[in-house]
């Protein structure tokens, strides 16, 4: 038996009443693996860079065994860049010859840095012309039920071609689901975590780490979906947040 747990945190009450975001974190364990995963989340709540959570919300709840995709991990490029600009500039080229259009790429990033607050889940832009496709507000597109197949695993063998940390192997399950939905072209990535300005950009197969995406101390980040221009957002938010899905 499989369980998805969930771990939201904020700061200043719950962030549907007007908390601060800070944290959340999610994995597909077994059930023997339940309590020791819950204590480590409300750990990580507790212990994050933005300050202690004075709001922790776990969710748990079991999965049908029988919808589960297995899907490849992506594989993993890096850059790493002089600068900011410098960075930019590589992502830009990555995007542009796999199917974003300069112009959507500068009207996703506009909006990304327009938004009130920071978002929780993702901008979701037509790859053509950068026009936002779903009307998710604030929250944006929050991408759920994901997780290595066999964490361990992964890690170790992640470790051994030097990629390491909670970041990168959250992202990259993230980042696989989201790309083996067929109507996402690219992804772009830059942590809100203001101690970690790697980020990343995915397209094809490839999940392409680059940096330095912003300075240190920065809290604004965000994520970017760019997807086909005639696809359904109702198909596509439903396989992201309902479909289980277990990178190997
Ligand atoms: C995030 O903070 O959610 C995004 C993390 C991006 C990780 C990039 C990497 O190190 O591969």
């Amino acid at each position: 038996m499989y369980y998805s747990i969930r771990m939201r945190a904020a700061q200043g009450g719950a962030h549907e009443k007007g908390g601060h975001h800070i944290s959340g974190a999610e994995r597909i364990v077994t059930k023997d693996q339940l309590e020791q995963l819950s204590a480590e989340l409300v750990h990580r709540a507790l212990h994050h860079s933005k300050g202690c959570a004075d709001f922790i919300r776990l969710t748990i709840d079991a999965i049908d065994e029988t919808g589960i995709h297995y899907v490849p991990a992506l594989s993993v490029k890096t850059t790493h860049a002089t600068s900011v600009e410098a960075a930019y500039a590589i992502a830009q080229k990555l995007l542009t010859t796999h199917g974003v259009t300069e112009t959507a790429l500068q009207q996703g990033l506009h909006l990304l840095r327009t938004q009130k607050e920071a978002m929780r889940g993702a901008l979701i832009c037509n790859a053509l012309t950068g026009d936002r496709m779903d009307n998710l507000g604030n929250r944006g597109l929050r991408v759920s039920r994901m997780a290595f197949a066999n964490e361990n695993k992964a890690c170790q063998y992640f470790q051994e071609q030097g990629h390491t940390g909670i970041h990168f192997q959250e992202a990259l399950v993230l980042a696989t689901k989201v790309l083996s939905a067929p109507q996402v072209i690219s992804e772009f990535c830059i942590s809100d975590d203001p101690d970690y300005t790697t980020g990343y950009v995915s397209y094809g197969h490839t999940y392409h780490r680059l940096g330095p995406l912003k300075e240190f101390g920065d809290e604004r980040g965000g994520r970017i979906f760019f997807v086909q221009p005639n696809m359904s957002i109702d198909d596509l938010q439903n396989y992201l947040e309902n479909t289980t899905v277990l990178v190997t």
